[in-house]
């Protein structure tokens, strides 16, 4: 059984067993969550993505795919990166915002995570609406969690009041 859970504050405070990056393919680092995440936890992130840089990852992460490393001095064992595509008013790109949540969800479970919290992935520089990133994010997971999932918490942390009940309008057990 999964509860999905919604506090409003900064993702690098959290103490969960992974927490998601809403990185860029590049893996090396940038602004919002992602430049948060390097900040809080420490050089011994972006140490790691070298190293995948260096292996498997050559050519970075594809958008709607997700990765893991140490979480350095954050209070998690692991972020989970993954790639939020950039939204587009001219194509469809819901699939690939929904993949982000899935594939993290996937690689949660095969690190034996139990807790994860995730940011609102591409909402931010990536320009996903709100209102429409949080009905993906929700949807998403709890289709995902529904397939079968060791994941108890799945906690989305949001950083504003707007992007609070843009959550809250789809997660209705939440108290407001
Ligand atoms: N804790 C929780 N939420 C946050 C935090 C934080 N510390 N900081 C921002 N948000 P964004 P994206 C919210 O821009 O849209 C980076 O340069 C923010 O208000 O972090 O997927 C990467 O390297 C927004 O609602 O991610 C990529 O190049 C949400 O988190 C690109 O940005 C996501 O905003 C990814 O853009």
């Amino acid at each position: 059984m999964t509860t999905l859970t919604l506090v409003r504050g900064d993702i690098t405070q959290q103490s969960a067993d992974a927490i998601v990056n809403a990185a860029n393919s590049s893996l090396l680092g940038g602004g919002g969550v992602d430049g948060a995440i390097h900040r809080r936890g420490g050089p011994a992130i972006l140490e790691a993505c070298r190293a995948l840089r260096a292996g498997h990852y050559g050519k970075g992460l594809s958008t709607g795919r997700a990765v893991a490393t140490t979480a350095g001095r954050l209070d998690a064992r692991w972020v989970i990166h993954t790639v939020g595509p950039v939204h587009s008013t001219t194509e469809d790109r819901s699939e690939l915002l929904a993949s982000c949540y899935r594939e993290s969800l996937r690689v949660a479970d095969e690190l034996g995570a139990r807790t994860v919290a995730f940011p609102a992935i591409s909402t931010g520089i990536y320009g996903w609406p709100l209102d429409d990133g949080a009905r993906i994010a929700v949807e998403t997971v709890r289709a995902t969690v529904a397939a079968g999932s060791a994941v108890t918490e799945v906690r989305f942390v949001v950083f504003d009041d707007r992007a609070y009940a843009a959550f809250a309008a789809h997660l209705p057990d939440i108290s407001k």
